[in-house]
């Protein structure tokens, strides 16, 4: 069995996706990041970041994974599927993987901090990141133009960047005007598995998402 400990968030999220993706049974383990759980010691243990997502595979020696990306190549792997075994393939996919973790997530991750969790508003700190997260979006744009995906066919590269462009309005990022990329959001949006790995590892309650993410944010600065 595969446990997956998560919270609500987009590197969350995107491991969820792709189990649902691969249709294989997993078990949840929710993470108060309110609580601050993901810095407790036995977390810890499995995830020496102290942040979520982690995962754990029961079937092959309890092996634990932390990065959310490392997760993804790790699952790809397993299940042979979203991940392509030539070279060049696989490359491709990996490359746009990286891109992800070290560009759109981070940049993406701090427009949310300076623009929501931040209490003083520090308008060149803001004008950085919503830049920066712009010019992002406007490669995945170009790429787009004349690509139906990221990297070949739909694969984990698609998957880890599609939770951080649907933050887009909580991050204030504008996404006015890239097309391409507006058409490949609608397009994997509808997709059944990515509204179910949305869900994970809880459906969002209305009334609480305004106190609970101010919360996280907290956690977020600390
Ligand atoms: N590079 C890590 C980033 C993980 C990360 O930043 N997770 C956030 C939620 S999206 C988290 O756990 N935040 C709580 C904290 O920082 O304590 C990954 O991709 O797994």
């Amino acid at each position: 069995m595969l446990e997956l400990l998560t919270s609500e968030t987009p590197n969350g999220w995107k491991v969820a996706i792709l189990l649902e993706e691969l249709g294989v049974p997993y078990k949840v383990t929710p993470i108060s990041l309110t609580n601050r759980v993901q810095k407790e010691d036995w977390y810890v243990a499995l995830n020496p970041n102290g942040r979520i997502p982690t995962l754990i595979d029961h079937d092959d020696g309890d092996f634990a994974i932390f990065e959310s990306g490392a997760i993804m190549i790790y699952l790809a792997e397993k299940f042979g599927r979203f991940l392509p075994k030539d070279v060049h393939g696989r490359s491709r996919v990996i490359q746009w993987l990286m891109w992800q973790m070290s560009g759109l997530g981070p940049m993406m991750g701090q427009a949310t901090v300076f623009n929501r969790y931040f209490e003083d508003k520090l308008p060149k700190v803001i004008d950085r990141y919503v830049r920066e997260s712009q010019r992002l979006f406007e490669v995945m744009d170009r790429r787009l133009a004349d690509n139906q995906y990221l990297a070949g066919d739909y694969s984990i590269a698609d998957i880890a960047c599609f939770p951080w462009v649907r933050g887009h309005e909580w991050a204030q990022v504008p996404m006015d005007g890239f097309d391409h990329l507006l058409r490949w959001y609608d397009e994997i949006g509808a997709r059944p598995a990515v509204q179910r790995g949305l869900l994970v590892p809880e459906p969002p309650r209305a009334e609480e998402m305004a106190e609970k993410t101010v919360t996280q944010g907290k956690n977020i600065l600390a």
